[in-house]
């Protein structure tokens, strides 16, 4: 841990962004100090260690690219890289450039104010310690605010209760329980599976069935791993680019264009590649109702394929949003677990949950007796973790009350009123629709740039400017709205909240015409931002 308790830079959050941010802003010459909440670093590969868990985007892609020598001497072992080899990764990064002195952990940030300089932060922790900083990174994560619902009874249940997002570290065994799975979004879909296969009998309690596309992870090939390693830097900048930093871009047909046949033949090489292709194997898969029907008519298709017992298999067709307006989820063998005679599915539609006895859970329509309930319910996206923290801007406005009918941020960078905050992939900005890993260097990029630029100058200060903020808010609502996004009950709308606003959260415009936005702001000498 360093000593001293003012810095140039205080950045919360230890996972994949708080990390980059420690290294460029050390690397600028800084002061810098990191908190971070849990006792080790990895933000949500921390914390989401449930059996299954894995990234759903590919391992060669999900990785730093800001320096050649820690890119070439990683070895991903799989397409898709499972919860503890990401952490081994991030541990090794920290390890290599030497940042665990500048983190302090077991450290929760609990209030953020303003000075009345307006350039410099004073902060307090949840243990009562006051730290002061020029610039506040807040590298607090889009999906790290878990959520739990309220079940009348639960205090009373006597087995045991697990949390996705808070598993613990030590191995947890199944063998012989009864264990319920409330929650079918990717959580769910990644540890409902492996808890099938030890378990002596699993209930799943689904709200709403969710579309999902087997990942066909596997080992890589080590020469083929070789090829992507040696290309890294036109890969990486390929990626960049692109609109969804997931994959390269390539010309796409319309789906109405084609022939059912055609259509049919497309969606199937995408299916049979795994992954997030599915929903790129067309060009209009968010944008056409007509087109994501008949996408979604195909993957309902493919579930009933799996699920032999048919009454099963229509509890498992979503039917009420398009196809990809709610997180698509990347699964092993999610479908297939529910051929298993020891999983049964209980449809919280129809019958929804009352309560929690000591013995288990219970529906409007019967008793579910278990041992343990894993709850995979979610999180306060985008926003949470920020509003968890009491911040205080200029007049002592408090970003919660800025933000009551949504968040308003320029480039989902930086807010009005709160000088020297930086947020990395906050609301408004591509996040969570984007390889996170490649916005966040962007991210991290814009703000270290933007600080050498004010310590050229002498500059003090960098706020946004109000009208420059509401022009981007404005504009990443109107890029929402030529989606079908809004039309489905999802956490990127803010709706697994209750009496959260409704409000598209991330950007949809694209991450390379993000990224070219923020390069056009950055060479106007910081357009739309007042630098003091
Ligand atoms: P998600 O995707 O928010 O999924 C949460 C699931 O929990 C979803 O199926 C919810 O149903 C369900 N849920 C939430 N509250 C309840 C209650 N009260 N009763 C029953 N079921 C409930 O979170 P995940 O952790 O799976 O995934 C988050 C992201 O992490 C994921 O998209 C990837 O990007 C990585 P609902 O759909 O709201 O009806």
């Amino acid at each position: 841990m360093q000593s001293g308790t003012d810095f140039d830079a205080v950045v919360v959050g230890a996972g994949f962004a708080g990390i980059y941010a420690l290294y460029r802003l050390r690397e600028l010459g800084l002061s810098v100090q990191g908190l971070e909440a849990a006792e080790d670093v990895g933000g949500t590969w921390y914390w989401n260690r449930y059996p299954g868990a894995r990234c759903d985007v590919e391992s060669l892609s999900y990785s730093y690219s800001f320096s050649r020598e820690l890119e070439s001497e990683w070895l991903w072992t799989e397409r898709y890289a499972s919860q503890a080899e990401i952490l081994r990764y991030l541990q090794h990064v920290v390890a290599r450039f030497q940042l665990r002195p500048l983190i302090r952990f077991d450290t929760r940030l609990a209030e953020a104010t303003l000075e009345a300089s307006g350039a410099r932060w004073q902060l307090r922790t949840t243990a009562g310690d006051l730290l002061t900083a020029r610039f506040l990174v807040m590298a607090t994560g889009c999906l790290s605010e878990p959520r739990l619902p309220a079940i009348p009874g639960l205090e009373e249940f006597r087995g045991k209760l697990y949390q996705t997002s808070r598993w613990p570290h030590e191995p947890v065994d199944f063998t012989g329980q009864r264990v319920a799975v409330i929650g079918t979004g990717s959580s769910g879909i990644q540890c409902i599976p492996r808890i099938a296969s030890q378990a002596q009998h699993l209930t799943v309690f689904q709200r709403t069935p969710n579309f999902s596309v087997p990942a066909h992870n596997a080992p890589l090939d080590p020469l083929a791993r070789q090829a992507v390693m040696d290309s890294y830097p036109q890969f990486r900048r390929t990626l960049r680019e692109s609109a969804t930093s997931l994959m390269a871009d390539e010309p796409l047909p319309a789906a109405m264009e084609l022939s059912a046949q055609e259509r049919e033949q497309r969606y199937r090489a995408a299916w049979e590649e795994g992954g997030i292709r599915l929903l790129f194997c067309v060009s209009d898969t968010v944008v056409s109702k007509p087109a994501n029907d008949t996408l979604a008519a195909f993957v309902r298709e493919r579930i009933k394929d799996i699920v032999k017992d048919p009454a099963v298999a229509e509890r498992l067709l979503p039917r009420d949003y398009p196809l990809g307006t709610k997180r698509l989820c990347v699964d092993t063998d999610y479908f297939a677990t529910y051929n298993r005679p020891n999983v049964t599915l209980v449809d919280l539609r129809s019958t929804p949950l009352v309560r929690a006895t000591p013995h288990g859970l219970s529906t409007s329509g019967a008793d579910f007796p278990v041992d343990s309930i894993v709850f995979a319910t979610g999180f306060d996206a985008m926003t949470g973790a920020l509003l968890a923290i009491d911040i205080r801007g200029r007049g002592g406005r408090r970003l919660a009350d800025e933000w009551s009918e949504g968040p308003r941020a320029y480039l989902g960078l930086a807010a009005a009123g709160f000088p020297n905050l930086f947020m990395i992939t906050g609301p408004g900005s591509p996040s969570v629709l984007s390889n996170m890993v490649i916005s966040i260097e962007q991210h991290v990029d814009f703000i270290a740039d933007l600080v050498a630029a004010m310590r050229t100058r002498g500059a003090q200060s960098v706020e946004a400017q109000a009208a420059a903020q509401e022009a981007w808010v404005a504009h990443v609502a109107e890029a929402a709205s030529q989606t079908l996004f809004p039309q489905a009950n999802s956490w990127y709308m803010g709706a697994n909240i209750p009496g959260k606003p409704r409000v598209f959260l991330p950007y949809v415009g694209g991450v390379g015409p993000y990224r070219q936005k923020c390069q056009a702001v950055a060479a106007a000498g910081y357009e739309g931002f007042e630098v003091r």
